[in-house]
């Protein structure tokens, strides 16, 4: 079969993967979003579904007031004797920790915290022992990948920390990740940074300490020097071997908005990559060592996409993200309906407003829903990149007068710009956001109304990693300010 990357779509960054009775499993960063660290099943790496979260206690990881891409950095999932692992960092505090269950559709543990420094911690198991290794530097400061041994059961180190490799001459060395395969320990991590630069390199050893050796082929995978192409940014994988022998990389990476525009706003994404092992050990992956659109594979699945979200068929605890540490009680989401009330706390702070949220999947996409308000504060639809870059459109009582409007609100760098408000009749109206690669367009409809009112549009380029920084995607969220009460219902957003 031929199957499409990405193959998760929209802002999943960092993905590890494990596998463990017939299934896979996969985690992804998650920065200042609550709950943190998404969780996936699949049977054949091709089709994921969401399974819920790892962090879904507040009191598990401390998100309150952090900087946007603060918070949760990259993720590991390994299991081992029974037990499954997530080991991540908690990059505003500068914690590494991991959680633990028995029950993978379950809770998972209190943190666990290791006193190894550096980002993207990873787990090793072998007779018995753990090893514990993150980004970190050698004596003299020079970067590296840095590895203790643990007792899996306390996170106290059994050893020392040692530096066994230091990359290939790239920046930011980071994601390592042991394997054994055969005789050799391979040691797979990723370099150039997380953007257009971003590759993965390997090296191997007899010795888990090492000396580890370059693969004299490197970097295995990278997508830096493939243009005009869309999927750039290719880069922190994990390697896995599916159930028939075959192995892959599940790595980052992303899609520019168009050819010629190096911008990305959906987010650093999962792409799958074929590998092969050589005669000589060493593995190669993808189409000359990079990750295109389409791979063929010899294998019988059907890769399945849903291109359709509506109140009914997604799960408040599984699809929907808050941000930070929300306040629950300004929450009521049924089945069909979603009651938001405000709070003092505005979308242009990096604190936890009233905001629920999907991520964006694609680039062209329609989104509705039927909004009702309650009181002097505003409601309605962000198309949220951060704190200073989004587009709101909401309904609010007017400033002056009686009644109500509809507003659009664009907010670039600073800039808080009111693009259009226009009265209504009534206190509610459809709320609607069309999206294609280049704009996001808004429009309200009221009873009655047989066409949409425009009432402007935003440019997509300013809602991107290369305008804001940072390391997340747009987030499509239902969102409440100040003094009200708003109801949403009728929600669909429908993919193209
Ligand atoms: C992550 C680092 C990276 O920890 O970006 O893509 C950082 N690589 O490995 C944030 O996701």
């Amino acid at each position: 079969m031929i199957y499409k990357n990405p193959v998760v779509k929209g802002f999943y960054p960092d993905p590890s993967v494990c596998f463990a009775n017939g299934k896979f499993y996969m985690v992804c960063s998650s920065f200042q979003y609550f709950p943190g660290v998404p969780l996936f099943e699949s049977v054949d790496l091709v089709n994921w579904t969401q399974i819920g979260y790892v962090l879904t206690r507040p009191d598990q990881v401390m998100l309150d007031k952090i900087n946007s891409s603060g918070g949760v950095f990259a993720p590991t999932i390994r299991y081992n004797a029974g037990r499954f692992y997530m080991v991540t960092t908690n990059d505003t505090t500068r914690e590494n920790f991991y959680v633990w269950t028995d029950d993978i559709y379950g809770e998972w543990s209190d943190p666990i915290y290791v006193d190894q420094g550096g980002i993207d911690p990873s787990l090793y198991f072998e007779k018995g022992r753990c090893y514990f290794m993150s980004n970190g530097e050698d004596a003299n400061g020079v970067g590296g990948v840095v590895q203790c041994e643990i007792d899996i059961a306390t996170g106290k180190k059994l050893s020392e920390s040692k530096c066994i490799w230091q990359g290939t001459g790239g920046r930011y060395l980071e994601s390592p990740h042991l394997y054994k395969i055969g005789k050799w320990y391979y040691l797979m991590a990723a370099e150039g940074g997380t953007e257009y630069g971003h590759m993965i390199t390997c090296a191997r050893s007899r010795s888990i300490w090492g000396r580890y050796s370059r693969n004299p082929n490197n970097p295995v995978l990278s997508n830096r020097n493939k243009a005009p192409y869309i999927i750039q940014g290719i880069g922190h994988g994990d390697l896995i071997q599916d159930q028939n022998g075959n192995w892959f990389i599940l790595s980052l990476g992303f899609r520019q908005i168009h050819l010629w525009m190096p911008f990305h706003n959906l987010g650093r994404e999962v792409f799958l990559t074929p590998v092969k092992f050589g005669e000589d050990g060493w593995f190669t992956a993808g189409a000359d060592g990079t990750t295109e659109e389409t791979f063929e594979i010899d294998a019988d699945i059907v890769q399945e996409e849903k291109k359709r979200y509506t109140f009914e068929n997604t799960k408040w605890n599984v699809d929907w993200s808050y941000m930070r540490e929300p306040d629950f009680k300004k929450y009521e989401l049924l089945d069909d309906k979603a009651v938001l009330t405000g709070s003092e706390i505005t979308l242009e702070e990096a604190d936890s407003p009233t905001f629920i949220a999907l991520r964006q999947k694609e680039f062209v996409f329609s989104m509705s829903a039927d909004v009702t308000v309650e009181g002097s504060g505003e409601a309605g639809f962000t198309v949220y990149m951060c704190e200073n870059e989004h587009y709101d459109i909401c309904l609010r009582k007017c400033a002056e007068g009686e009644g109500y409007e509809a507003v659009l609100k664009l907010n670039i760098g600073g800039i808080k710009h009111i693009q259009k408000a226009v009265p209504i009749k009534g206190n509610s109206a459809k709320l609607i956001v069309k999206a294609d690669n280049f704009s996001y367009n808004f429009f309200f409809k009221e009873e009655g109304d047989v066409v949409p009112n425009s009432l402007g549009y935003g440019y997509a380029k300013y809602l991107t990693s290369e305008v804001s920084g940072g390391f997340t995607g747009v987030m499509l969220g239902m969102y409440a300010i100040g003094n009200v009460k708003s109801e949403f219902t009728g929600f669909d957003l429908e993919y193209k």
